[in-house]
């Protein structure tokens, strides 16, 4: 499947790592239903020794979301139908159990901030900047965000968004939570790539507890929370892996905390 991506987007190993590139930029990668059913195919179908994706972008923005050109025709079922289909594919790249990283840069707009915070982690140039500009368009947002944005950076600083259309800037999306690292214009990839390096050294058991099972536990009651938590401790304590890598510090063979 990877080899009939649509001219949208493409996808490229380096090593352990997978970049997914947005390559659509004369519409600032704007996210056509094609390219949305193809992110979901994708996410379905990842090489099975991948250790992390990057998702990057061709020219200055990442993404400025839904493509406008097609929601017009819409009846009102049909645009269920069409933001059912946008969670599903979103909700693959949230799923993943390989790590996520999106390198975001200008425009991340809409469906872009929807595509980014489906990521595990963000990093962020000086570039970018952050819109819901559902509100001004006369709609709603319907790719996910009113339950991944508000978990970032709350329902109330969402709500300015969405009815002022404020625009975040880089710095603002740093210290609002919207970006894990905020770094000099032009690499934010770089960085990402860097960090995809280190995120896929991680056992494959901690990769996947922390991608599968952290979110559900952090929204979970706390009582729920701490049994999923002593499970997935548990599985991840007793695989090979795991053992290893204890009995590697204990010899002195492995990094200590503060130089991990
Ligand atoms: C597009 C789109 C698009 C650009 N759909 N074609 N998203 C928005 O409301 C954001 C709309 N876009 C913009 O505000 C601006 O394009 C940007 C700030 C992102 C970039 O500005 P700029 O000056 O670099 O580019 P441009 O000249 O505005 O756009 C270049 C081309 O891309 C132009 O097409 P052209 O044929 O005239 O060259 C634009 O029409 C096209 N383009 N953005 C279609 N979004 C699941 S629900 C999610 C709901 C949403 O995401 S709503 C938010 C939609």
């Amino acid at each position: 499947m990877r080899d009939e991506l649509p001219a949208s987007l493409r996808f490229e190993r380096r090593d352990a790592i997978g970049v997914l590139t947005l390559a659509r930029a004369a519409k600032r990668n704007a996210l056509d239903d094609e390219t949305v059913l193809a992110l979901g195919r994708l996410f379905t179908d990842l090489p099975s020794d991948l250790g992390a994706i990057v998702i990057d972008a061709e020219g200055d923005h990442f993404c400025a979301g839904l493509d406008l050109g097609s929601l017009a025709e819409h009846s009102t079922f049909e645009g269920i139908q069409h933001s059912r289909m946008w969670h599903r594919s979103m909700g693959l790249i949230e799923d993943s159990p390989v790590p996520v990283i999106a390198a975001l840069k200008g425009a991340v707009v809409g469906g872009g901030l929807e595509l980014a915070t489906a990521a595990h982690l963000r990093v962020a140039d000086g570039t970018a900047f952050y819109v819901l500009p559902e509100g001004q368009r006369g709609i709603f947002v319907g790719g996910g965000a009113s339950v991944r944005v508000p978990r970032l950076i709350g329902f109330s600083r969402m709500m300015d968004m969405m009815l002022t259309g404020r625009k975040l800037t880089a710095r603002e999306g740093q210290d609002v939570g919207l970006s894990h690292y905020l770094v000099d214009t032009g690499s934010a990839a770089r960085k990402a790539l860097d960090l995809a390096a280190k995120v896929a050294r991680n056992s494959p058991a901690t990769n996947f507890a922390v991608t599968q099972a952290l979110p559900r536990i952090a929204e979970s009651n706390p009582r729920d929370g701490y049994l999923m938590e002593s499970l997935m401790a548990a599985i991840a304590q007793g695989t090979d892996e795991a053992k290893a890598r204890m009995a590697d510090f204990v010899a002195g063979r492995a990094a200590k905390a503060d130089s991990l």
